[in-house]
């Protein structure tokens, strides 16, 4: 049966590092995997990306910044994540609407109520069946970006912006303890893998 797990967390978190672990373990346990990333995932979302992580594109209203993001999220799902699913494949994608809610919403201020008529309206009733968020403290998280010589519009960010979002992101946790599988991604990398191997044996059902 397909499952559609979404990987989310703050800057520094280790996504692109541990999602690499996560398809190796699935494929390994015999999944026939799609995997893909928000925003993006199509042509179309990739130049939508581009310009949203531009850090040249310094004056992006929140609420343009808020369409885009679903712009992009509703080809994604119409040429991407539905057909996979229902083909019956696992959907790998780095990260959905949990981050909408977690950026724009806490980041950006928009209220949830209205992300969630966006969500209503472009989603209908797809919703992840599993989200594993690797939580790091922030000033962890931003400790290893900033190792990084490039930086994109978001990480560009002030820390109270990263503590918003990482509140909401463990907040929403707490609210669907039954879909989040949260991670502590502050831990030695062998320690995250092994935490997450336990999530996905789990998952797999091995
Ligand atoms: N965004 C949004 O605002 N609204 C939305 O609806 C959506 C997205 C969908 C791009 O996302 C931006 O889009 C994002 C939110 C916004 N904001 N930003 N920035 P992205 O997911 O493509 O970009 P990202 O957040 O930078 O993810 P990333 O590239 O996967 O970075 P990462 O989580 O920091 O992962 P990493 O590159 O694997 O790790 C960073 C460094 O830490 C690297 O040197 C690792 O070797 C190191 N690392 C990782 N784990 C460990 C441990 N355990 N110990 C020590 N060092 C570690």
């Amino acid at each position: 049966m397909s499952q559609f797990i979404t990987i989310e967390g703050g800057e520094g978190a280790g996504k692109t590092t541990n999602i690499h672990f996560i398809v190796d373990y699935l494929q390994q346990a015999g999944k026939d995997l799609v995997i893909t990333r928000e925003p993006g995932g199509t042509e179309i979302g990739e130049r939508l990306r581009a310009l949203l992580l531009d850090p040249d594109n310094k004056i992006i209203d929140s609420r343009t910044e808020l369409l885009l993001m679903f712009a992009a999220r509703a080809q994604h799902i119409a040429e991407v994540i539905k057909p996979a699913l229902a083909q019956g494949k696992w959907v790998i994608c780095d990260r959905f609407t949990d981050a909408t809610y977690a950026y724009q919403g806490a980041g950006r201020k928009i209220s949830r109520a209205d992300i969630a008529i966006l969500e209503q309206w472009v989603q209908a009733d797809l919703r992840p069946d599993i989200t594993i968020l690797l939580d790091v403290p922030v000033d962890i998280g931003l400790q290893r970006v900033n190792l990084r010589a490039d930086q994109d519009r978001f990480e560009q960010e002030k820390l109270q912006f990263f503590d918003s979002v990482r509140e909401a992101y463990l907040s929403m946790a707490k609210a669907e303890p039954k879909r989040f599988r949260v991670i502590d991604a502050s831990k030695p990398l062998a320690e995250v893998q092994a935490s997450l191997q336990a999530v996905l044996a789990k998952v797999c059902g091995t």
